[in-house]
């Protein structure tokens, strides 16, 4: 998979080098492309934003320098991967469709993703539809809450992608089995010394009978699940889970 992120902050994406995914980086799984807004202007003071029309607080960006941009990173993509390619671009907005494991697993599929990282109020809206002239655009947040800009969340979702790419994570039953994937909160886990503290790692986990095992972690799935997520089990009591469990 190839990655661009465009930033008016491109060190912000420097941590990409790092750990698992600057692994796949290096080994070329993921082909990252870092690339400064800023470059794209020709004002002596490198403008990249203006006020809003209509009023109202804070400042917008600006098109040209995002049009320049992403013109330049489309061209420079389709000359490695084909001219037939196009780029996927995720513009990072608290105002985007949710980010959650599903849309994770959707994008690891694609060959190519751009990620527009706003700053300010956000960026001209005329962007996105003049980029989705070309090619798909999708407004993505990573959750409800304001950050002061899309290069956090561009973090997030580099990794969280970059994690399911075939050869980056060793263990690949490790991404099918963990939170997230079968929609529940994992269970609890423990690792040695079986005493800690005063503290002892629960029988069944020490028992070597696989089948309490699994009963054991999909009851403290639901469980915790129930008590910190609730939402995720749909209106279902994790007691109702459990009797469907018995059914089936
Ligand atoms: Cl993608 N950008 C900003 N600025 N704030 C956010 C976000 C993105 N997702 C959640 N909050």
């Amino acid at each position: 998979m190839r990655v661009d992120v465009v930033s008016v902050f491109p060190d912000y994406l420097e941590p990409l080098r790092l750990s698992l995914i600057g692994r796949a980086v290096a080994r070329g799984r993921l082909r990252l492309g870092v690339h400064d807004l800023r470059a794209f202007t020709h004002d002596v003071h490198r403008t990249v934003d203006d006020a809003p029309f209509g009023g109202g607080a804070g400042m917008l960006m600006t098109p040209p320098p995002w049009g320049e941009a992403l013109d330049h990173v489309r061209a420079e993509g389709r000359a490695q991967l084909g001219e037939h390619v196009e780029p996927h671009l995720l513009v990072m907005s608290p105002a985007g469709v949710r980010f959650d494991q599903a849309m994770a697993e959707d994008l690891a599929r694609e060959p190519w993703l751009v990620l527009a990282c706003g700053r300010y109020e956000g960026i001209d809206d005329r962007v996105l539809t003049d980029a989705a002239r070309h090619h798909r655009v999708t407004p993505v947040s990573i959750g409800d809450y304001v950050l002061a800009g899309g290069e956090a969340a561009a973090l997030v979702v580099v990794e969280a992608v970059g994690r399911l790419l075939p050869g980056v994570l060793g263990n690949s039953a490790s991404v099918v089995e963990e939170s997230h994937s079968e929609g529940l909160l994992e269970a609890p886990a423990y690792t040695r010394p079986a005493s800690w503290r005063g503290l002892d790692v629960p029988d069944v986990l020490t028992s070597g009978d696989h089948a309490r095992v699994a009963r054991w972690r999909r009851d403290e799935s639901l469980r915790r699940t129930a008590a910190r997520r609730p939402d995720l089990l749909g209106g279902r009591s994790a007691a109702d889970l459990d009797r469907h469990d018995l059914a089936v």
